[in-house]
């Protein structure tokens, strides 16, 4: 594993994209700012100085690179480990790709690449941040500061232990993987609830059911359980 901090960049998953043919598997990178961080679909992500995890990792070994919501799915595990560590409650993952606490959104997890050679997973986790009126959100946002009293916390440690809990994960990668399914089922925040999916030609309605153990959303919608591996789900 190696780790490297940036005091600015453009984007921590667009750094490892740029240089990925230089780094190993498992290589990090994290920054006090970033003047172009994003999330999907070109929306922005926003961070002052020095009040994220802003963190990105590269995956290259084939094993790995099987399945986007596998990575995703695993990721978003992580950081509910990291922030129930921490004492924080009724942490939840919104499929595909973000960590709520509350009902409201600490962090988003991207994920980048070209399969088969790498993917680049970004992590922006809100610690410091206690006033988002001037973010553009489309989802009510939290943070660790919020949530504990207006304690603040250290960019670096806070990175650090995460990043510590996400390379174990990888350097012990199994077939056990499946040992996860429960977990990730068990804080499913979309569970049994209305939504719907916007997924570029598909669009319909219907009620969660669960997610399987491929990290697909299983969705009832009136008729049959329909399976989504990739996409935008509204909550109705
Ligand atoms: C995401 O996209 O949630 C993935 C965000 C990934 C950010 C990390 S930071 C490190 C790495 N480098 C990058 O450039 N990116 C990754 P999406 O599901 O598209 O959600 C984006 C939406 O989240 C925005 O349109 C806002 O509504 C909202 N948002 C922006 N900043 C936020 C914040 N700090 N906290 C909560 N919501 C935020």
């Amino acid at each position: 594993m190696k780790y490297i901090f940036l005091n600015e960049v453009d984007s921590t998953n667009t750094y490892l994209k740029r240089e990925y043919k230089n780094f190993d598997n498992l290589t990090f990178v994290s920054a006090s700012f970033q003047t172009n961080g994003h999330g999907r679909y070109q929306r922005t992500w926003n961070a002052s100085e020095g009040e994220s995890i802003l963190l990105s990792y590269l995956l290259k070994e084939s094993k790995y690179i099987e399945n986007f919501s596998y990575i995703s799915m695993f990721t978003a595990a992580h950081v509910v480990q990291y922030l129930e560590n921490k004492g924080i409650k009724d942490v939840t993952i919104k499929w595909p790709n973000d960590v709520y606490v509350g009902g409201k959104k600490i962090c988003g997890i991207l994920l980048e690449g070209e399969i088969p050679n790498y993917i680049v997973v970004g992590i922006g986790l809100n610690i410091n941040q206690s006033n988002f009126d001037n973010v553009d959100l489309r989802h009510p946002a939290t943070s660790l500061k919020i949530l504990n009293n207006g304690e603040n916390y250290s960019q670096e440690d806070e990175t650090k232990s995460l990043i510590s809990l996400i390379s174990s994960f990888w350097d012990n990668f199994s077939d056990d993987w499946r040992l996860f399914d429960n977990f990730i089922k068990n804080h499913n925040y979309l569970k049994n609830k209305h939504v719907k999916v916007t997924n570029q030609a598909l669009l319909f309605e219907g009620i969660v059911a669960d997610i399987d153990s491929e990290c697909n959303l299983l969705i009832n919608n009136g008729q049959e359980i329909v399976k989504i591996c990739a996409g935008e789900i509204e909550i109705l």
